[in-house]
Order: structure tokens, then C-alpha cells, then sequence
């Protein structure tokens, strides 16, 4: 069915935004049994990716602000798979309480939710990669989690800087074999690198 892009936007354009929760435990499982999340410090554009990935302006809220969502967004695609909005971490000007908090809100979801399927994490391309990153890297590596990378705002950054960052990204992931998938290089605006997150989500159903 959905092997064009036209018919992967409309599949993901069928979307309803299920509810926040502050624990994992607290969501509901219903018949949906397919998840993916997306993680990453805040600001690095999960939202945003969200909003492109569905095709719909302001699912997620997108802010300028950042640090604001604190709770597990939950969207339900065409009734039959989950995308999951985690809270960033990593956010500077909330206090070490909440960051610790939300860090253990984060790791509780990806150790214990039996229908996650793949991590989506996010990193920023002019930031680039994090010690706080990398730790959530090893994280889900030890949850044998399968996770893809997904380099945000590739407009920021010039088309060597790309390929520069793309190639020591992909020399680091020699340390997950097990669990890493593939990288993505996007920009929202344009819709640069959208369609083969949706062709790989949508390959989660098979
Ligand atoms: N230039 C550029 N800015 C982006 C892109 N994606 C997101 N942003 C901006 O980055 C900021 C944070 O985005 P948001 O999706 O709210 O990040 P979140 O905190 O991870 O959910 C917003 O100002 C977005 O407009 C992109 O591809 N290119
Ligand atoms: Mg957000």
C-alpha cells in the first residue's frame, strides 16, 4: 500500500494526540502494540520532526522556548503505531532535581515499554554530539534497544560539515553495532530526509 510518498503522508496525516503522561506505566497500551519514540536534548527539533513526520502543523507544539515539555507525549498513527515525544534533556536552565527527574522519566519508558520497537534520538548538527548523548546512547544500547540517529537542522550547517559530521557519527556507532540502525539528515522546513523516517516507521508494522 504506502510505498510512495504521497501515500506515506496520508497514512501518517491520520493522527490523534493520545495524552501526557509522567510515568511510562501511566500509558495506555489499548490495541496498539508498535511504538517509536523520539529523544534528545531539548531544542534539538523533536517536535518539529514530529509535526514534518505527520504532516501536521502544530501536533506537537514547537517551541522557541526551550526545556518546556517536562512530560511522555503519546500520538497515535492510524491506529496502529505509536509516536512518542519524550521531554529533552540535558536543558541547562532547569535545576539538577528536574533534570535528574526527567532523565529517569526518559530511561524508566525505554527500559520497561514492551511495544517500543526503535529510538529515534536526535541530535542537533551544529551542536553536534553530547557527553549527555552518549550516555543515553549507552543507555539504550544496554536496553538492546534498536536506535537510529537522526541529525536535526542540516540547513544550519554546510554540505561539507555534513559529510564531516555524518562520517565521525558513523565511525562512533562502531560501538553499537547491535542496536544501531541507520542515520538521518534532516531539515524540517524543506522536508529533507522526512520520507525515509516515515518509510522506516511505517517498516515497523511489518
Ligand atoms: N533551521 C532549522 N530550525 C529548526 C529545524 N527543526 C526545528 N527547528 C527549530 O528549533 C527550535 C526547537 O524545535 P522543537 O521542535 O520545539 O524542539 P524540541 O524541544 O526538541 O521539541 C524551534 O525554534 C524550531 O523552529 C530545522 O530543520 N531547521
Ligand atoms: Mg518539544
Amino acid at each position: 500500500m504506502a510505498n510512495t510518498n504521497k501515500n506515506l503522508n496520508s497514512f501518517f496525516n491520520v493522527n490523534k494526540f493520545l495524552g501526557s503522561f509522567y510515568s511510562y506505566e501511566d500509558i495506555p497500551y489499548k490495541e496498539i502494540k508498535k511504538e517509536c519514540c523520539f529523544v534528545g536534548r531539548s531544542n534539538v527539533g523533536k517536535s518539529s520532526l514530529l509535526n514534518a513526520v505527520t504532516k501536521t502543523k502544530k501536533l506537537a507544539k514547537t517551541s522557541k522556548t526551550p526545556g518546556r515539555t517536562q512530560s511522555i507525549n503519546v500520538f497515535a498513527i492510524n491506529n496502529k503505531i505509536n509516536i512518542i515525544d519524550l521531554p529533552g534533556y540535558g536543558f541547562a536552565k532547569v535545576s539538577k532535581v528536574m533534570r535528574g527527574n526527567l532523565i529517569i522519566l526518559i530511561e524508566e519508558y525505554i527500559q520497561n515499554r514492551k511495544s517500543l520497537d526503535h529510538v529515534f534520538l536526535l541530535i542537533d548538527s551544529k551542536v553536534g554530539i553530547k557527553n549527555t548523548d552518549i550516555d543515553m546512547m549507552d543507555f539504550i544500547n544496554n536496553c538492546s534497544k534498536n536506535f537510529s540517529l537522526v541529525l536535526t537542522k542540516i540547513d544550519k550547517i554546510s554540505s561539507n560539515q555534513r559529510e564531516f559530521q555524518k562520517k565521525s557519527i558513523l565511525s562512533l556507532m562502531k560501538n553499537y553495532k547491535k542496536t544501531f540502525q541507520n542515520i538521518y539528515l534532516t531539515e524540517t522546513k524543506k522536508n529533507n530526509g522526512i520520507y525515509e523516517i516515515q518509510k522506516t516507521i511505517y517498516g515497523l508494522l511489518k
